[in-house]
C-alpha cells in the first residue's frame, strides 16, 4: 500500500486530496499542529468525515525536528506539501512570519525528504501569485515571475527550492503552479467565500451589506477538487516537472459578485459597498493561465465551469445559514 504524507491536510485542498488518495487505496498521513488535535470540531471540520481512515502526526512546519521525525516514522512514497500562510492580505500585515514559515517550512521538508526518503516523490504547492505583475496574458510555465506580495515572494522561493532539490539532488520534486481554486470548503477570508456566504446571509436577512475591496481585479478561478487531481497526476509521471493548473478563463471580482447574487435572485449593486481597508498595497490585476502542458502531459483539464462553481458555493452557503437560523 502506497503511503502519502500531506502537510496542510486540514485545509480546503488537503481535505479533497486526502479523500482522493483514500479512494485510490493510499495510506494517508497528515501533519497537523498540536492545537488542531485539541480542537477537533473547529480545526478539523473539513476532515472530520475521514478522521478514522487517516493518521495524524502532530508537529509544526516551523520545527525541523518535528518534520524530520514525521518523515522518518512514515517513510512516505509521496509527499504533498500544501501547508502555508496562504492568505495574501495577511502577508502584508505579517511579512516576517509569512516568509519564515513558508520558506523555511518548505526547505526543512525538502531537506528531510532528501536525507530520509530520497526516492520518494514530492509535490510543492506553488501559485499563480508568483506571476504577480504579469508581463503576458495568458501565463504559462515559462512566464516571468514578478510577485506583488511577501506571500508571492515566499512561494517563488519555495518553487526555486523545489527545482533546486530536483536539479542538485535528483529528487522527484514537482511544483504545481495553481491558479485560484475554490469550493464550499474555501476559507471565509478569501473573496469568493466571503461573497457567497454574504449572499446567503443577506438572502436570509442575517446581514444587510457586503464590504469588499477591489472589484476590478481579475482571477482565473477553478474548483479545488479538480486541482488536487492534478497534484496527484504530477507525481505519477515518469519525470518530475512543473505545471500550470488553471481554468483558462478570467473573470473580475465584480462578475463573481453579479453571478453569485443572481443565484439567490438578488442584484449585487443593491448590497455591495467598497472600502479602502480591503484594498491591498500592491495588487495583482489580472491572472489568466494556459493549461496546455498539463492537458498534454497529465491528461488533465478542468471539469467544473465558473457558473457551476458559483452555484455550488452559493447553494451550499444558503443551506448552511438556513440551518443556523
Ligand atoms: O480571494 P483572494 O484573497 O485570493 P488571492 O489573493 O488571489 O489569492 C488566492 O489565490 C492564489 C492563487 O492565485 C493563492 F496562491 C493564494 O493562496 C490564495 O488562495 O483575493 C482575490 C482578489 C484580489 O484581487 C483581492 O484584492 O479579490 C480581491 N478582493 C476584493 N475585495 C478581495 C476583497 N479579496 C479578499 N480576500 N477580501 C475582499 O474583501
Amino acid at each position: 500500500m502506497k503511503k502519502a504524507f500531506i502537510t496542510g491536510i486540514t485545509g480546503q485542498d488537503g481535505s479533497y486530496l486526502a479523500e482522493l488518495l483514500l479512494e485510490k487505496g493510499y495510506k494517508v498521513y497528515g501533519f497537523v499542529r498540536r492545537v488542531a488535535l485539541e480542537d477537533e470540531q473547529h480545526r478539523m471540520s473539513r476532515i472530520l468525515h475521514v478522521l478514522d481512515d487517516i493518521e495524524l502526526i502532530p508537529g509544526s512546519m516551523e520545527s525541523y525536528p518535528s518534520i524530520y521525525k514525521a518523515v522518518s516514522s512514515i517513510r512516505p512514497d509521496e509527499i504533498y506539501h500544501l501547508a502555508a500562510q496562504s492568505f495574501v492580505s495577511y502577508s502584508f500585515q505579517d511579512e516576517f512570519s509569512t516568509l519564515q514559515s513558508n520558506i523555511s517550512g518548505t526547505h526543512y521538508l525538502l531537506s528531510a525528504v532528501n536525507d530520509i526518503v530520497p526516492d520518494s516523490r514530492f509535490y510543492f504547492a506553488a501559485t499563480s501569485e508568483m506571476f504577480g505583475k504579469v508581463r503576458e496574458v495568458p501565463q504559462n510555465e515559462d512566464s516571468h515571475f514578478h510577485p506583488r506580495s511577501v506571500y508571492g515572494i515566499s512561494k517563488v522561493a519555495g518553487f526555486d527550492l523545489t527545482r533546486n532539490y530536483r536539479e542538485a539532488y535528483d529528487i522527484f520534486a514537482c511544483s504545481g503552479i495553481l491558479y485560484n481554486h475554490e469550493s464550499p470548503r474555501r476559507g471565509y477570508e478569501f473573496v469568493t467565500r466571503k461573497i457567497t456566504s454574504h449572499v446567503a446571509m443577506i438572502k436570509l436577512g442575517i446581514k444587510e451589506k457586503l464590504e469588499l475591496g477591489n472589484l476590478d481585479a481579475k482571477r482565473d478561478w477553478g474548483h479545488a477538487k479538480d486541482y488536487v487531481d492534478a497534484m496527484w497526476r504530477m507525481l505519477q509521471q515518469e519525470q518530475p516537472d512543473d505545471y500550470v493548473i488553471c481554468s483558462g478563463e478570467t473573470h473580475s471580482v465584480r462578475e463573481f459578485c453579479e453571478k453569485a447574487f443572481n443565484v439567490a435572485g438578488l442584484d449585487y449593486r443593491d448590497y455591495v459597498i467598497t472600502s479602502e481597508k480591503f484594498f491591498r498595497p500592491a495588487e495583482v490585476d489580472i491572472l489568466l493561465g494556459d493549461h496546455s502542458k498539463a492537458e498534454e502531459m497529465l491528461g488533465w483539464k478542468p471539469t467544473v465551469s465558473f457558473d457551476e462553481l458559483i452555484n455550488e458555493m452559493v447553494e451550499n452557503d444558503l443551506k448552511y445559514y438556513n440551518g443556523k437560523k
